[in-house]
């Protein structure tokens, strides 16, 4: 999978893919992350990306000839299977989701600053709109890391037995159980005898139970979405 990136902030999305699981999907070859920087296509020689919006009010907007000279250039070759923008205003991004885009074959992320971007490049460009939470952040970089690795770790033969999604939370729409490891006893806290029995039906169980009430407790509404 190829995931491109359009940002006036490429330096702050270098370090997230580089250690880790992301670090292993790329080296392996499952995944490619490519970042553009959105001022090589800027409309003049001062970089500038970005204009005062019509109808006044604080705050800029990022303009529609170098975003759509960027995608076109982009994507000369060969169409992008979805073109994304991050934004506080999208679907909110959720396992779904990532499962889904995990089976893509090349996206575009596009980030956002300032007031956003020109509404007439998300009506002819923008094919999905996420955001990652109910929450503002100062631009879209940090939401595509997010998205990125959600995703990355799902594309087929990035996650091993050790590390398998099939476990996670939200995956089966139920947080993950309590896990433990050594020593048996802590500060009094003793790890629940059941996963000391070796008895990996009664584990299973013990696991199970304890990820419904922990969902019910949390996270009821996302039980039976
Ligand atoms: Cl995608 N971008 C920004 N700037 N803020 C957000 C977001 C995205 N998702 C939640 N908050």
């Amino acid at each position: 999978m190829i995931i491109e990136i359009l940002t006036v902030l490429p330096e702050l999305l270098t370090s997230p893919f580089e250690h880790s699981i992301m670090k292993r999907a790329q080296s392996k070859g499952h995944l490619t992350i490519k970042l553009h920087q959105l001022r090589d296509w800027a409309i003049n020689k001062h970089g500038q990306v970005d204009d005062y919006q019509y109808g006044g009010g604080a705050g800029m907007v990022i303009m529609c000839e170098p975003l759509a000279n960027a995608i076109d250039d982009l994507q000369k070759e060969e169409k992008f299977d979805e073109i994304i923008f991050v934004t506080p205003d999208g679907k909110r991004f959720d396992q779904k989701d990532a499962n889904s885009l995990s089976l893509k074959n090349r996206i575009l992320i596009i980030c956002g600053h300032y007031k956003g971007i020109d509404q007439r490049i998300r009506d002819l460009y923008v094919t999905q709109e996420i955001s990652i939470g109910d929450y503002v952040l100062s631009g879209g970089e940090l939401a595509a890391a997010i998205i990125v690795d959600a995703v990355g770790r799902l594309i087929p033969g990035v996650l091993n037995d050790e590390t398998s999604a099939l476990t996670d939370s939200f995956q089966d729409n139920l947080l993950a159980p309590p896990v433990y490891s050594r020593p048996v006893i802590f500060r009094d806290l003793e790890v629940p005898p059941v996963l000391l029995t070796g008895d990996p039906k009664k584990v299973e169980e013990w696991r199970s139970t304890q990820a419904i009430a922990r969902t019910k407790e949390r996270r009821p509404d996302i039980m039976g979405e």
